[in-house]
């Protein structure tokens, strides 16, 4: 067979990924599903004919939307993910003896069910006592909880359609307000070289609430343009005030793209993005 997925990164972009085939595909209360086993990637998750997530190059994103915040924060107990209904999130998050509780609120139940039954490697953390699906609107859902995370992760779809909420002040107040006095938050916040315009006014916005704001980068061969930015914003740490002793001194993560030298070079940033938030 030489079946090819593409997903239109750009209005003049495509990236190709050749199948073997599609294991499930269903139109959502929300969105067009579909897992879909690659070549290149192996199993792969697509909303709507993005790609969200891949088996082979998951693991930068999900060790980087997770190890940074929880790292920056000292002694967080209580997190909670928005979106990323795949789980992968929270598998990172738990790893860490410390959280007690991972709460994941996923909009679209289609995304948690076809993640645990196709992609079981990056769901498994769903199963953990620890974690609880809460299929509602994030956004509703921070609004009603005030004062209870330590630490939020907004792991959300591009900003097109019921995303771009999550990508709004409105959203960042509310946010701060579902945090505890020291809590802190990420958010996926797209390309640096497609999303220019979006990274600004995040970042404004965040560093208007926030007393602490930071970028930061990974690299995720399947997303667009593949280097990828996150923006966290702080009541009170500063993972730039970090001593990555501490994190050397944690085993047991077992990452592959995450490590203590990761964590200080992540907010290194190429002259072209240090622009973008200055
Ligand atoms: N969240 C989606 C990141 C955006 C990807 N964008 C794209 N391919 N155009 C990832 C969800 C993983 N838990």
């Amino acid at each position: 067979m030489n079946t090819w997925f593409f997903e239109d990164q750009t209005k003049n972009l495509k990236i190709g990924v050749k199948i073997n085939n599609i294991l499930y595909s269903e139109k959502t209360k929300y969105q067009k599903l579909a897992v879909v086993d690659t070549l290149e990637f192996g199993r792969m998750l697509v909303l709507d004919d993005i790609i969200q997530t891949t088996v082979a190059d998951e693991f930068v994103y999900h060790e980087m939307i997770t190890h940074v915040p929880i790292f920056t924060h000292s002694s967080p107990e209580k997190v909670l993910v928005v979106g990323g209904g795949d789980g992968g999130a929270i598998r990172e998050i738990l790893k860490h003896p410390s959280i007690s509780k991972a709460v994941l609120v996923e909009i679209d139940e289609g995304v948690v069910k076809a993640s645990q039954k196709y992609l079981p490697e990056i769901s498994e953390g769903l199963n953990d006592p620890r974690a609880q699906v809460v299929i509602e609107d994030g956004i509703r859902y921070i609004k009603e909880h005030k004062n209870e995370f330590d630490i939020i992760i907004i792991d959300s779809t591009d900003p097109i359609g019921p995303a771009v909420g999550l990508f709004a002040l409105e959203f960042y107040k509310n946010v701060f307000n579902c945090l505890k006095d020291d809590g802190l938050f990420v958010a996926q916040t797209e390309s640096p070289f497609f999303n220019k315009d979006l990274i600004k006014k995040v970042f404004t916005d965040i560093n208007s609430l926030f007393s602490i704001t930071r970028l930061y980068l990974a690299n995720v061969p399947t997303y667009p343009g593949g280097l990828w930015t996150f923006t966290m914003g702080s009541k009170k740490y500063d993972p730039l005030n970090k001593d990555i002793k501490d994190i050397d001194k944690v085993t047991g993560l077992n990452t592959k793209y995450f490590n203590a030298d990761i964590f200080k070079t992540c907010f290194v940033l190429p002259e072209f993005v240090r622009e973008l938030i200055r």
